[in-house]
């Protein structure tokens, strides 16, 4: 039996996950030459790596403009991704289009991956729409905001994959406080008692709001995943490569039916839990400045630096690809337009629902009186 689980454990019997994480780059952009782990990105060259931190770049880049736009009043929210690039990028990357993602509300740097369009990601934070992506598109749901909910639908789908005999991984993300949601509990016990082929990945920023993950989780949360007989690995968060890595292994092992796995990836929420949040309030700049020195852009950056990849063409690239991003989320944001109001009862429920059509016609009158009052 391994330790790991991932890859090459079964499930039953495993004994704990290893207690340090999963490392292939180091903050100094040092590889780390893990055996285990190592094998499964030989194959990502330096255009892969090259890609991974374009991509990484990007998506800091149109999470920096989203931000920048709930500020100047053109959306409503915004859920920061700073300091999660690799958690989401190198996860993102281990996936086929045929995959399916079920993500929570951070997950911005997953849809870029899957090719969601950056002018697709606002519309709901601007509350222009429901929704703002064709989840079959790109396989890819919107974002839930019921904390944990998002499990059990991957689990669902999963389990329908695998009765239907695709050989697709589903892999759902949900944060550290959502482990707390007895959504995900009943998820996990469901994945493991069906063998879904279902990747739990849960992204352990630290934070669930206010509340620090220690209030959550008194052992590591990984732990937990092996209690319903799902191998679980312990990542570091911040390393794309070994995120890459262990996403890999899992999504494999669902695909070829090897059931559930559990992925901790460890990193930090560098900004606020939202734009509506102001985390100076309960966490010390100490702790900030902890994990800006494991910033995960910076590293890929000196791995680059130090394999003798990075040069004039591909900083231009990268940054080509960054305005790129930037400009696209803020000319669809403002052209974006208003919604007609009682749209907002379309979409809802299929059939005929008798509380939303007394609140549909209270919303109407509400509206006619205060167009009189207005006239
Ligand atoms: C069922 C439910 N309970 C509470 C909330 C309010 N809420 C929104 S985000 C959040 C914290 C979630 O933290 P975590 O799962 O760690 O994800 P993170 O925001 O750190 O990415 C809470 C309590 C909610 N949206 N849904
Ligand atoms: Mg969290």
């Amino acid at each position: 039996m391994t330790t790991t689980g991932i890859g090459t454990g079964t499930a039953a019997g495993d004994s704990s996950p290893r207690r340090y994480p999963v490392q292939l780059l180091q903050p100094d952009g040092r590889r780390v030459l893990d055996r285990e782990f190592r094998a499964l990105i030989a194959d990502v060259d330096a255009e892969e790596l090259i890609e991974l931190y374009a991509d990484m770049v990007a998506v800091r880049r149109l999470d920096t403009e989203a931000t920048a736009l709930q500020r100047q009043g053109e959306l409503g929210l915004w859920t920061p991704s700073l300091g999660q690039e690799a958690a989401q990028v190198g996860s993102a990357h281990a996936l086929g289009d045929a995959d399916y993602v079920f993500d929570a509300y951070r997950e911005h740097g997953v849809a870029y991956c899957r090719g969601v369009d950056p002018g697709e990601m606002t519309a709901l934070w601007r509350g222009a729409a429901h929704a703002g992506w064709d989840p079959a598109a790109v396989n890819m749901t919107n974002p839930a905001l019921v904390v944990g909910s998002q499990a059990l639908h991957a689990t669902g789908y999963a389990y329908a994959a695998q009765l239907d005999g695709a050989e697709i991984a589903t892999v759902v993300y949900f944060g550290d406080g959502a482990t707390s949601q007895g959504d995900v509990a009943e998820a996990m016990v469901f994945a493991a008692s069906w063998s879904a082929p279902v990747v739990f990945v849960c992204v352990n920023n630290h934070w669930a709001i206010s509340a620090p993950v220690g209030v959550q989780a008194a052992a590591p949360i990984a732990d937990r995943a092996l209690g319903y007989g799902i191998p679980a690995v312990r990542v570091d968060g911040n390393d794309v490569l070994a995120v890459l890595a262990v996403t890999r292994a899992a999504a494999r092992r669902a695909r070829e039916g090897g059931g559930p796995s559990f992925i901790e990836a460890i990193t930090y929420r560098m900004g606020p839990h939202a734009t509506s949040d102001d985390p100076t309030r309960y966490r010390d700049s100490a702790e900030v400045d902890l994990w800006a020195a494991r910033d995960p852009l910076a590293r890929v950056l000196r791995l680059l630096e130090r394999e003798g990849l990075r040069t004039t063409a591909v900083d231009d690239m990268v940054r080509a690809r960054g305005d790129a991003a930037a400009a696209r989320i803020r000319a669809v944001t403002l052209a974006m337009p208003d919604p007609e109001p009682m749209t907002l009862f379309e979409h809802v429920y299929a059939t005929p629902h008798a509380p939303l059509a007394r609140q549909r016609g209270e919303y109407a009158r509400y509206l006619a009186e205060s167009q009189e009052v207005q006239s």
